[in-house]
């Protein structure tokens, strides 16, 4: 134990650990360009193609609350560098499309939807690339080269003014997302962090600038994967810091809370709608998997939804978030037993002799991630204890799945702690 004060999470991040799944959307003009790549930096697709003509951002909301996604973050610019909503900025955007005369407004629309259905909005806006513009990681003009710092000026200053219309125009958002981070202002980034607390001081931010309140941070990967442990706090975000596994896994010892968030495409390896891609949908045991390996890791899973050129999820996968959603309800929403409390040791006694395959954990991360080390062991005829699980990280949440075992009785016993362990939920569950 030292005396280093424990870092904790502000009240936002403490909301967003208990939201535990969001879902994504990744919605974009070239969807009507098949096959056009954006770094092609030519043949722009046209933006009288983008006609989501039977929009319907309530049927998104429906793919979200049927899984149990407590907040949804909608792509407003991608890479392509198409607006989708009522920019005053440049020429390319909704405004420019025919769709509904050209007063179309996919942002308005869907934070109407997520108001409606009681989810919590979020937006990505990435500052880091942009095809129009000539713009690529991380953040750079000239195609990501950078070198002409009067042209590199305007695009920050015409960053700053987009995020200034997209935070101001639609009330609070809990979530923004920054793709690839934002370079920091010495290094010709744009000044986010005086914006966000203007319009919005309470939004989470992934991968802000540095300095940013609320941050969290990716985990390295779009698989649903985090590293295990996945330690919420940290030195710095992955934005700036390379791609060193160490840093995607967090440090018990970190100075700031940046807890990690797992995006992840429904459709292998796919953020956007593509044609005849329903076989690539990950079957229900691979969700279960991710979110186990997310959700189950001290983290958020942030599972993406490609509504098709019409404007709507495509049935197949509205089937699957259904599907996904039962399941995690089936597994979890009934336990065996639950308690909590303080100490090196906690006890939950099952109501008699029960069967048992998993177990939950969660710490009261209002008072930090005290626990380093631990052990879940059941009580066995003879009178001793066998160990069921071990681990490192608990954080928000840890979920193990065990062995099934018998037994009245099972004890969470810290090997290590950063001071006492506050246990918030202790929970024995019959899944299978
Ligand atoms: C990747 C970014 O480099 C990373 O910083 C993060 O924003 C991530 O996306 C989010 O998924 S780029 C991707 C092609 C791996």
């Amino acid at each position: 134990m030292s005396n280093e004060p424990i870092v904790t999470p502000s009240r936002v991040q403490q909301q967003w650990h208990d939201m535990e799944l969001g879902m994504f959307f990744h919605f974009d003009i070239p969807i009507y360009k098949q096959g056009w790549n954006w770094r092609s930096w030519a043949d722009l697709p046209a933006p009288d193609l983008y006609q989501p003509e039977r929009l319907d951002t309530d049927q998104w909301l429906e793919a979200a609350r049927a899984m149990g996604a407590r907040y949804a973050v909608l792509v407003a610019k991608h890479c392509s560098g198409f607006l989708q909503w009522q920019s005053d900025l440049y020429p390319y955007g909704v405004r420019q499309s025919s769709w509904r005369n050209g007063k179309g407004d996919l942002v308005a629309d869907f934070v109407a939807s997520c108001r409606k259905y009681g989810v919590q909005p979020g937006l990505y806006a990435s500052v880091s690339a942009n095809g129009y513009l000539g713009v690529d990681n991380p953040g750079l003009v000239n195609r990501g080269k950078g070198g002409d710092d009067a042209q590199q000026r305007r695009y920050v200053n015409l960053c700053e003014r987009m995020m200034e219309e997209l935070w101001s125009r639609y009330g609070e958002l809990f979530e923004v997302w920054f793709d690839g981070g934002a370079i920091p202002v010495e290094r010709g980034g744009p000044d986010l962090i005086p914006i966000l607390g203007k319009y919005q001081p309470n939004a989470i931010v992934f991968q802000g600038p540095p300095g940013t309140p609320n941050t969290i941070r990716w985990v390295g990967n779009e698989r649903g994967v985090a590293p295990y442990p996945c330690w919420s706090t940290t030195n710095r975000g992955t934005a700036e810091a390379g791609t060193q596994e160490k840093v995607f896994a967090g440090m018990p010892d970190g100075r700031l809370w940046m807890p990690g968030e797992c995006d992840v495409p429904i459709r292998n390896h796919e953020w956007f709608w593509k044609p005849g891609q329903e076989n690539r949908i990950y079957p229900v045991s691979e969700l279960v998997d991710m979110y186990y390996a997310s959700v189950g890791r001290n983290c958020n899973l942030l599972l993406n939804a490609n509504p098709g050129p019409d404007g709507l999820v495509p049935e197949a996968d509205m089937a699957r978030y259904a599907e996904f959603g039962r399941e995690i309800r089936r597994r979890f929403a009934t336990a065996v037993a639950s308690t909590s409390g303080e100490g090196d040791v906690l006890e939950l006694e099952l109501a008699g002799v029960r069967e048992i395959d998993h177990v939950v954990i969660m710490e009261d991360i209002r008072r930090g991630e005290r626990i380093l080390q631990y052990a879940v062991e059941g009580l066995k005829q003879d009178g001793t204890w066998k160990v069921l699980c071990e681990g490192e990280c608990v954080g928000h949440k840890r979920i193990q799945a065990l062995a099934a075992v018998t037994t009245p009785r099972i004890r969470l016993r810290c090997i290590r702690a950063k001071a006492k362990p506050c246990v918030r939920r202790l929970a024995a569950y019959l899944v299978t």
